[in-house]
């Protein structure tokens, strides 16, 4: 489809092609990208709007909530609540499931998503993003934690916007996956990156090396492989680290590259989700050809069990990640070292 197409259209003609399609998902993304709108707004002047710094609170992780999550949050929830797509959301900012209350028509779909992802990042004007994931219930009527604990596989749609020197909204519903950049002359998401693929093998790595002490020795001895001077296998990598996943994610699958938040002693499963920012990137990244892995398996096949279960990550370029996996699994080590498996969480 040509460059400047609506994001409405695009998911409206998208949407034909799947004949049992009620129109009812095309709602939704539409809902979601009206309230993108809202937090570029609001992020694009930080400074001068009332969502800068931190609301005292914090979150079930025991983060400080910033302001912006704590609206965005509930503009998501105030945006989609009622117009009969939804039965449940269910957020980073929420302790427990969010079930469309009783005074509202309540339809079919799961919403879970991370409002801002990288909040802290907005004092000093680094890019930021949402994060989401959509389902077809489970329940037969109303619903519970279990139409909320599903592996990625599941997935029927997925997606983020990113809040950076310009604003994009970047999805798949499993055909492929499509970028829209925000005019904000106009107020309309443009398509601009139709049928994103990310390159079979990358030139960047991303990974808070800060942690490297921690990690088990298998993932040092990884980076320490894409740091060697290699030129046949592209080899050393450069080292690309924002601290805003969205953003690391965004750079890597467009340009290629891996990213990665491994577990540690301190913390086995790491640092990052798995429902609301994971197993959304996971469906993306596999969508535009590329992988994610928790060093074991697929993320997208990991059934979750708790509602805020954090997961490690590998994300990107499929060799990447495959050779980050041969590592990870003992199966690969430096010269005149034994490999050594990654204990699996
Ligand atoms: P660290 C932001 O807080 C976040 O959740 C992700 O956006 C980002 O990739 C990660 O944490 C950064 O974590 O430990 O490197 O600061």
């Amino acid at each position: 489809m040509q460059i400047g197409t609506t994001l409405t259209r695009f998911i409206i003609e998208e949407e034909r092609q799947h004949p049992e399609a009620t129109g009812e998902f095309t709602g939704l993304l539409t809902e979601l990208a009206s309230a993108a709108k809202i937090i570029s707004r609001d992020v694009n002047k930080a400074g001068l709007a009332e969502v800068m710094g931190i609301t005292g609170r914090t979150n079930v992780h025991g983060e400080e909530v910033q302001r912006l999550d704590e609206f965005a949050n509930s503009l998501v929830i105030h945006t989609t609540d009622h117009t009969g797509r939804l039965a449940g959301l269910a957020s980073e900012e929420m302790d427990d499931i969010y079930p469309i209350p009783d005074k509202h028509p309540r339809g079919n779909y799961i919403l879970v998503y991370d409002p801002v992802d990288g909040s802290s990042n907005i004092d000093v004007n680094v890019s930021i993003g949402t994060i989401f994931s959509i389902y077809r219930k489970r329940s037969a009527s109303g619903v519970t934690l279990n139409d909320f604990l599903r592996p990625g596989r599941e997935q029927v749609g997925a997606g983020y916007i990113i809040y950076g020197s310009s604003t994009m909204l970047v999805y798949t519903t499993g055909s492929g996956v499509h970028g829209f950049t925000l005019d904000p002359s106009i107020g309309e998401f443009l398509l601009s990156h139709e049928n994103i693929q990310i390159p079979a093998r990358g030139q960047y790595y991303s990974a808070n090396e800060g942690n490297a002490p921690k990690w088990d020795p298998a993932i040092r001895h990884y980076v320490n492989y894409l740091r060697e001077d290699d030129k046949a296998s592209g080899r050393p990598y450069s080292a690309r680290y924002i601290g805003s996943l969205v953003a690391d994610f965004h750079r890597n699958l467009l340009k290629g590259g891996i990213f990665l938040y491994p577990g540690d002693a301190k913390s086995p499963r790491g640092k990052l989700r798995l429902l609301y920012e994971a197993a959304p990137l996971a469906f993306i990244v596999e969508q535009a050809g590329g992988a994610a892995s928790d060093g074991e398996q697929p993320i997208m096949d990991l059934q979750a069990s708790e509602l805020h279960q954090r997961t490690p990550l590998f994300i990107g370029s499929s060799e990447d990640v495959a050779t980050l996996e041969e590592f990870a699994q003992g199966k690969r080590a430096p010269e005149g070292i034994e490999g050594i498996r990654v204990s699996s969480v």
